[in-house]
């Protein structure tokens, strides 16, 4: 059984690519209101991009959302979904340019990524942490091949394997395919499926897809300035249709973490992540996954028990209370 955060009021590490798709931003504030709520401290947030506007848009939601006393951490390399696409910076750069004055002055504290995880995790008590990953796997693959440093004797494993309750994640596709998070590092998301100490729970691609959540244009109108809002209406701005609104991908990740199974959702069977090439003539290596049912396996996906308009709902009440 899934030990929901709602149950057991964990500590948790969010790590987010906030930039490529704006349902980063709806995660964020709905884990603020969930942290709000049970208890359960938000210990920090990594995001695993080279994007600072993306560092500077998780800095403004947590003080919009009135959730500021975390650490921020970042990708330490240049040049991975940074800020040099302007379909990565449909949003978060208005944010950090509008709202964030520590990004305006230069003073935004941010931790590289590695010594993030290993001094939260170092400082954290024996399996009282919750990751949960909405963007690509760099952040986290990159700690767990970290060695003993001045920050803690233990390795990126085994601090994982001690501190660490379980990793729920938006990523891969049930039951195969290629999907973006998995995809963007492959490298990185195989070696976090094969060597990650701890049991994984995925919400796939297609479950967050087509649940509905966001902001039509007339009430972004009546409520100016609230950056939260204005994420979705710049992200989704110049659709033909449902401006404002975008898939759930993300949130339903952070909506399983403290749900956990019961009315919402189930799990599958465990089972393993198996890598495979879906065109090997056109791709160098293989970086789209299978899921194996495998008794002793790791890894669960999340199922929906309720219609689509029902999560939409729960989460949709949660995202209105920053309006
Ligand atoms: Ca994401």
């Amino acid at each position: 059984m899934f030990e929901s955060l709602k149950t057991n009021p964990r500590s948790v590490i969010l790590d987010t690519d906030i930039g490529p798709d704006c349902d980063d931003v709806g995660a964020l504030a709905v884990l603020i209101s969930y942290a709000r709520q049970t208890g359960a401290p938000i210990l920090g947030v990594c995001n695993c991009t080279s994007n600072l506007y993306g560092s500077a848009a998780i800095d403004v939601i947590r003080s919009h959302c009135g959730y500021d006393e975390f650490p921020i951490g970042m990708y330490a390399r240049p040049g991975f979904y940074g800020s040099d696409n302007p379909d990565w910076t449909k949003y978060n750069r208005h944010l950090a340019e509008t709202y964030c004055e520590k990004y305006k002055t230069g003073t935004l504290e941010l931790l590289p990524h590695v010594s993030f995880y290993r001094r939260l995790l170092a400082g954290a008590a024996d399996d009282s942490v919750v990751l949960i990953t909405i963007g690509m796997f760099n952040n986290l693959a990159d700690f767990l091949r970290s060695p003993a440093d001045a920050i803690s004797p233990l390795t990126g494993l085994e601090l994982a394997e001690q501190k660490v309750h379980c990793l729920v994640s938006m990523a891969a596709l049930l039951p195969r395919g290629r999907e973006f998070n998995v995809v963007c590092d492959y490298r990185a998301s195989r070696y976090v499926f094969e060597h990650f100490p701890r049991p994984i729970y995925l919400s796939d691609a297609r479950l967050g897809g087509s649940i509905s959540t966001g902001f039509t244009p007339q009430r972004a109108a009546e409520l100016p300035g609230n950056p939260l809002v204005e994420a979705y209406q710049l992200y989704t701005a110049g659709r033909e249709k449902n401006v404002g609104f975008n898939a759930s991908f993300d949130l339903t990740a952070v909506q399983f973490a403290f749900e956990g199974e019961g009315e919402l959702y189930s799990l599958t069977a465990p089972g393993r992540l198996n890598f495979y090439n879906e065109a090997p003539d056109r791709i160098p290596e293989p970086d789209a996954t299978e899921f194996i049912p495998e008794e002793n396996g790791r890894i669960r996906f999340m199922v929906k028990n309720v219609p689509d308009a029902v999560i939409a709902a729960a989460l949709q009440e949660r995202l209105d209370q920053f309006c």
